[in-house]
């Protein structure tokens, strides 16, 4: 099959689970055509089949804003004509379903018919979708695509509740590539980080509110006042610097390491003992299941599509949105004890596993065969 996927091209949650998604079907043998406005942060173009087209949106000086969407379904439309593309797939409803419908329409004049599948995420559902600027785009948009897929049983709820959607939703999980993990890598440099005896903690995120980054580094202050450890902070955002401040404040920061954002998340949790996610939603929360797939226990809020992820007293803990103290208390039971924390490593890699790409790959090929099948229903 020949398909097309429409994404953000940088850190965060959906621009990598399009990608990863993408490169697996490459390696199923389909042709994958990323367009997009950069080259995503973890596509390698070392394969034959897949094909990475950059939308350009030519400033000018009229326009206070450049208009996106508009060169997103023109060079869908190029794209698709010239090489005979099979198949749609938008991730966001914003403004990637809206530009991808338009596409479409502007194909169907020319009597070529493109089913279009939306992922939704849940910023563009829970967080921007659902303001009135942009309800009845996003609402039509969800409903003129072929086929919807949510990432979580939650955040099909949520859309059912927010919006009036015609037709199902299918939920089809975030994945990860157990392969990715089965080897040790070599050069893991806890030394680098913590000193003999200091437990490890991490948060990974892109620090917008929405994460709760104070509570990650206040939760991590109450650890640290039982146990002798180091916290990484693995990203950048708007709540960076008041990250620092407090750190500052608290008079912790030479316990807390900002990295900024990186391509080697695995090498970072590799030598992890624990995962803070204390986020005040969360559609799925894939920084979790890559944290659990590198046996990283989660602390975290109990909020959205997480509890579908970290499995409450199992592979971490749950706590409600800014219960710091529990949350602490909690890292403290696992980090305490070698053997509990040894329990909760390989009760968060044997559930992490149940998302392996392999299990969650044929999914997505169910829907595209679908929507092939039904491609003239919105024509
Ligand atoms: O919140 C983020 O870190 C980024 C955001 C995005 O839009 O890429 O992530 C969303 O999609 C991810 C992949 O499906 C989910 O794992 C995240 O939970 C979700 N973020 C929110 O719902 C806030």
């Amino acid at each position: 099959m020949k398909i097309a996927i429409v994404c953000y091209p940088t850190f965060g949650g959906s621009g990598v689970v399009a990608t990863e998604l993408g490169i697996a079907l490459a390696n199923r043998g389909h042709e994958v055509h990323f367009v997009t406005y950069r080259q995503p942060v973890r596509l390698e173009l070392l394969n034959n089949n897949i094909f990475f087209h950059e939308v350009h949106v030519p400033e000018y000086p009229l326009f206070h804003y450049q208009p996106y969407e508009l060169a997103l379904s023109s060079k869908l439309v190029d794209t698709i004509k010239l090489y005979d593309i099979d198949l749609l797939h938008v991730h966001y409803a914003i403004p990637h379903a809206y530009a991808g419908y338009m596409a479409k329409k502007m194909l169907e004049e020319e009597g070529i018919f493109v089913p279009m599948v939306t992922t939704l995420h849940g910023t563009d559902i829970t967080l921007v979708g659902k303001h009135p600027f942009y309800k009845p785009a996003v609402s039509f948009s969800i409903n003129q695509s072929d086929i919807v897929t949510s990432v979580s049983e939650s955040l099909k709820q949520q859309t059912l509740e927010i919006f009036e959607i015609k037709d199902k939703i299918e939920v089809i999980p975030n994945f990860i590539d157990e392969r990715k993990y089965g080897v040790s890598f070599t050069d893991c440099q806890r030394a680098n980080m913590a000193k003999e005896g200091e437990r490890i903690v991490t948060h990974i995120s892109n620090f917008r509110k929405v994460k709760r980054i104070p509570d990650v580094i206040m939760v991590f202050d109450k650890i640290l006042k039982e146990i002798p450890a180091k916290l990484i902070m693995v990203g950048e955002g708007p709540e960076k610097e008041k990250a620092e401040r407090i750190c500052e404040e608290l008079g912790i920061s030479a316990n807390v390491i900002f990295l900024g954002n990186s391509n080697e998340i695995d090498k970072i949790l590799c030598f992890s003992d624990l995962f803070l996610l204390p986020s005040e939603t969360e559609s799925f929360g894939l920084a979790a299941l890559e944290a659990m797939i590198n046996k990283v226990p989660v602390i975290s809020s109990n909020t959205g599509g997480i509890p579908e992820v970290n499995v409450d007293g199992v592979t971490g803990y749950l706590s409600g949105i800014g219960e710091i103290g529990e949350m602490a208390a909690n890292a403290v039971s696992i980090l305490k004890d070698d053997l509990i924390l040894e329990k909760f490593k390989q009760n968060a890699f044997k559930e992490a596993r149940k998302f392996d790409i392999l299990k969650v790959l044929p999914l997505y090929e169910e829907v595209y065969e679908k929507a092939l099948k039904e491609r003239f229903k919105n024509a």
